[in-house]
This record gives C-alpha cells, sequence and structure tokens, in this order.
C-alpha cells in the first residue's frame, strides 16, 4: 500500500512552476511549439528521466519521450500530456500531467511493479503557433498528415522549417523519422492525468474526476473581405467594413451559442487590414471554436454559424470564407480503463465522478490508437488557460494515488 505525502505534491507543483518560468515572455508563461523554452523544459524532463533511469529521445515532431522498462515483455503502457502552453498561461495545464508521470514512475519503481512505462511529453497540444492543435500526438498515434508540414505561422517559417530549426536529436527529418515516432505497437493503454479546466468539480466539492468522453471541437479560420476606403470622407451607406461585419458576426456566434443546450463557440482571434484608425477595414481575419459532445449538434451548429456569416456578408455587398483547421469528433474513453480509474479511486476512498471533458486533450487522439483513460484534478476557481490556475496539494497527492492503483490494477489484470 503506498501513501503519497503533501511534501511530495508540493514538490510535484513546485515543478511545475520551476517549468512554468520557462518562456518566450518575460514574466509570464508562454511556451509555444518548439520555441527556445522548449528545449529549456526538455533539459530539464530528460535529467529528471536519466536520474529514474529511463531511455529518453525527442521524436520526429519534437515529443520528449522517456521509457521505463524493467524487463523487455513487461506489460507497456503509455503516460502523459502536453508541455507547450496558450500565451500568458497558467502552471498546470499539461505539464502537470508530465511531472505527475514521472513521481508515478519513480512510485512503480520503488514497488518494483511488472509494468513498462512510456512517459509523453507531448510538444503541441494547443494550437498556437500553427494554427492546428495536436501535432505531437498525431505523431505518436500515426495520424500526421505530412501536408501539414507547410503550415506557417506568424512569421512565415513553415511547421517543417519549425522542426528542422528545433535541434531534434532525429537529425533527418521525414517520413522515416515520422513513421519511428509512432507509438511501439505493444503499447496496451495511455492515460493522461490533467486539471479539469472547468468549474465542475470545484462546484462539487470533489477532489478527482472520471473523463468518459471528450467533446468534439471544430477549428476555423474566417475571412471577411470588403473595401478600404477613407474613414472621413465616406458616408455609412457606401461603406463595405470587413470589421463591422465581423464584429455582427461575433456577437451571433455568442448568441447562437447561448440558444444551444451545452454548445461552446468561441471567437478568439481577431487580425484587421490595414488596421489604421482612418481607414475603413478591408479584411478581417476571425478564429472560431465551436465543441459539442454530438457531433451532429456541433455540425448542425457550426453550417448555422456559416450561413449567418454569408447572410451578414451579403447584406454588407462584402465576402466571408472560412477555411476548417481542425474536425476532431467527440471521444469516448476506454470503458474498461475507466472501469480501472473507477475502481482505484474507491480503493483510495474516493468519490467517483464521471464527467466529459469540455476541453481538448492529446488523449482524444490517442484514443483513436489505443484503449485510453484520462483522471482530473479539480481546478480551483474553475479557472484555466489564466496564470490563476492553480492545483490544491491534496488533489495531486489524490491523484498521484489514484494512477498508482490503477496501474498496480493493471498489472494484476491486464485483460
Ligand atoms: O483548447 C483546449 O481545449 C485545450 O486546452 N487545448
Ligand atoms: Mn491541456
Ligand atoms: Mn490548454
Amino acid at each position: 500500500m503506498i501513501a503519497v505525502s503533501l511534501a511530495t505534491a508540493n514538490h510535484i507543483i513546485a515543478e511545475c512552476w520551476l517549468l512554468a518560468t520557462f518562456s518566450e515572455d518575460q514574466g509570464q508563461t508562454t511556451r509555444r511549439f518548439l520555441t527556445p523554452p522548449v528545449l529549456q523544459v526538455h533539459d530539464h524532463l530528460r535529467q529528471r528521466m536519466n536520474a529514474l533511469g529511463m531511455t529518453t529521445h525527442t521524436d520526429a515532431l519534437g515529443n520528449l519521450r522517456g521509457l521505463w522498462q524493467p524487463h523487455a515483455e513487461s506489460l507497456r503502457i503509455a503516460i502523459g500530456s502536453h508541455i507547450d502552453t496558450v500565451p500568458n498561461a497558467g502552471a498546470f495545464d499539461g505539464v502537470l500531467g508530465v511531472v505527475l508521470a514521472l513521481e508515478l514512475i519513480r512510485l512503480a519503481q520503488l514497488a518494483s511493479l511488472p509494468v513498462a512505462i512510456e512517459l509523453l511529453a507531448f510538444s503541441e497540444e494547443e494550437g498556437v503557433r500553427f494554427a492546428t492543435p495536436f501535432l505531437g500526438s498525431r505523431a505518436v498515434a500515426g495520424r500526421f498528415d505530412p501536408a501539414l508540414l507547410q503550415l506557417t505561422d506568424q512569421d512565415g517559417i513553415t511547421l517543417e522549417q519549425a522542426i528542422r530549426n528545433f535541434h531534434l536529436e532525429a537529425a533527418s527529418f521525414g517520413p522515416a523519422s515520422l513513421e519511428a515516432a509512432q507509438l511501439h505497437p505493444r503499447t496496451r493503454a495511455f492515460l493522461e492525468i490533467h486539471i479539469e479546466q472547468g468549474p465542475v468539480l470545484e462546484a462539487e466539492d470533489l477532489s478527482l474526476g472520471l473523463v468518459t468522453a471528450i467533446v468534439g471541437q471544430t477549428r476555423c479560420a474566417l475571412n471577411f473581405l470588403g473595401h478600404a476606403n477613407h474613414a472621413g470622407t465616406t458616408p455609412m451607406h457606401l461603406r463595405r467594413d470587413a470589421l463591422a461585419a465581423a464584429a455582427e458576426w461575433t456577437l451571433a456566434v455568442e448568441s447562437i451559442a447561448r440558444e444551444g443546450q451545452n454548445l461552446v463557440a468561441t471567437v478568439g482571434k481577431i487580425s484587421a487590414q490595414p488596421n489604421a484608425a482612418n481607414v475603413i477595414p478591408s479584411q478581417v481575419q476571425l478564429s472560431l471554436d465551436i465543441r459539442h459532445s454530438d457531433d451532429a449538434v456541433r455540425a448542425a451548429s457550426l453550417r448555422q454559424l456559416l450561413d449567418r456569416a454569408e447572410a451578414i456578408a451579403a447584406r454588407r455587398g462584402i465576402q466571408a470564407t472560412c477555411q476548417t483547421l481542425l474536425d476532431q469528433p467527440a471521444i469516448p474513453m476506454d470503458p474498461h480503463l475507466a472501469d480501472r480509474l473507477a475502481q482505484a479511486l474507491a480503493d483510495a476512498g474516493l468519490p467517483l465522478r464521471p464527467m466529459t471533458s469540455g476541453a481538448g486533450h492529446d488523449a482524444m487522439v490517442m484514443a483513436t490508437r489505443l484503449p485510453t483513460a484520462m483522471l482530473f484534478l479539480r481546478s480551483p476557481g474553475g479557472l484555466s488557460h489564466h496564470p490563476d490556475e492553480a492545483v490544491r496539494p491534496a488533489d495531486v497527492a489524490n491523484a498521484l494515488h489514484v494512477a498508482f492503483l490503477f496501474l498496480q490494477r493493471l498489472v494484476a489484470s491486464p485483460e
């Protein structure tokens, strides 16, 4: 029987705060895909893994991977989460799952559990730098489309160039290294431990949640094309103002999502050209993020929003176009693994709270490849994607304890 102390939990939290200092921006945590601070995170995690006797390597998509394998034929599982962040992020989204996995491996070693564990520190889950999420886990799950290599970031650097610029151990990047990034075929299960990033566990005063499914999400890039003109001489009725159209549509997105049941839709990014106070905007780009647990509802709602964009544009004499960047179906977690997690929660004397994840996770990509389970920790204040994101030490201790009990159950009965 193991007991996870609050001291251990506090060490884990302190390590997440340390990793949060590895950032593109001074004084806040921003760590986009394969930017320089990722090298600092890799150096730190690689040292930790080597100290645990793990072998490590960086794969073709910049995922840092570590392997603890007591015996060549041990039951093999993968555990991990992402190390990239949104701009001005908190210290726990993604990284906590990686640091917890390190401690879980240490506990498995102390208990001489006959299990091989691959630790996956995914390089790109948020989809910030190339507006496309889950790049790292797509490579591990064998779902990476090489056409994505031509995506460009805000500086015009392609995804392929970003990979080549990063000091990857895999000297030659190409189809062979992409193939080599795929999960070892003997891997039986994937576990991701993550903060809930929402208000449910906090509202019900619960420490942990058992994820049963992850909602589907669509991400689009909208473009409103109007006509620039002089802000002082152009009468209002003669304007083709792209920003006014985009603003009208943004409010329509909010009102249509409010009318839906458990539908969420967000316009998070906007850029306007020529972006001058005395010029009527000729063109506006907006992002759309729309999510629902039912794929048919998500598709129908997206159609309704795009029809609305076209109607607004037509009335204003401008054009509205949409490029879909991600169409990620809702994904159920593996029921057998969920049962074991439920048993582990009971073993730990903790209540069972099955729940759907409104946030996307690498687990939804990994679940297309192998049986996958997710465990949530309470998000104090229901806050995430915010520098005040937090976790409670007791919840971290509970998560580690339940994950260890889950491992024990998996080893005891792998089928
Ligand atoms: O956007 C999300 O759902 C996740 O935090 N990447
Ligand atoms: Mn995350
Ligand atoms: Mn996130």
